[in-house]
């Protein structure tokens, strides 16, 4: 293998044993980003509402929310973070991720029609 098959392989590995440390051991209500080689993700549960609904980052470091809707009620369908221009649709059942880098702030983020709302939290110092 050349180097750059290595580094792909490894990142690769890094990448499933994060998930399985992330879906079997970590826990599901924190509210504080994981950061993990300067990306902080959060899943965020999406059933009647958004699990954590206050979501606390560092500001200035790529953040990437994982909505995981379980519902097929359409008023979650669509998640709306209206300061970084993001509009996406959650597939039920799915894992959807939203990516941005906050700058310092608090930052709302809702639903379609502006009925189920969350909070980014950006902080220089999580
Ligand atoms: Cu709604």
């Amino acid at each position: 293998m050349t180097s750059p098959q290595i580094a792909v392989t490894l990142l690769g590995l890094a990448a499933v044993a994060w998930i399985n440390w992330y879906f079997f051991l970590a826990g599901r209500s924190s509210a504080t980003a994981v950061a993990d080689g300067g990306l902080q993700r959060v899943r965020v549960e999406v059933k009647g509402g958004y699990t954590p609904s206050v979501v606390r980052v560092r500001a200035g470091v790529p953040v990437r929310l994982e909505f995981h809707r379980d519902e097929t009620n359409t008023c979650t369908e669509e998640v709306v973070l209206p300061d970084f221009g993001i509009r996406t649709f959650l597939p039920a059942h799915r894992t959807t991720p939203v990516s941005f880098t906050p700058a310092e702030g608090t930052y709302e983020f809702s639903c379609g029609m502006g009925m189920v709302r969350g909070k980014i939290v950006a902080e220089r110092k999580a």
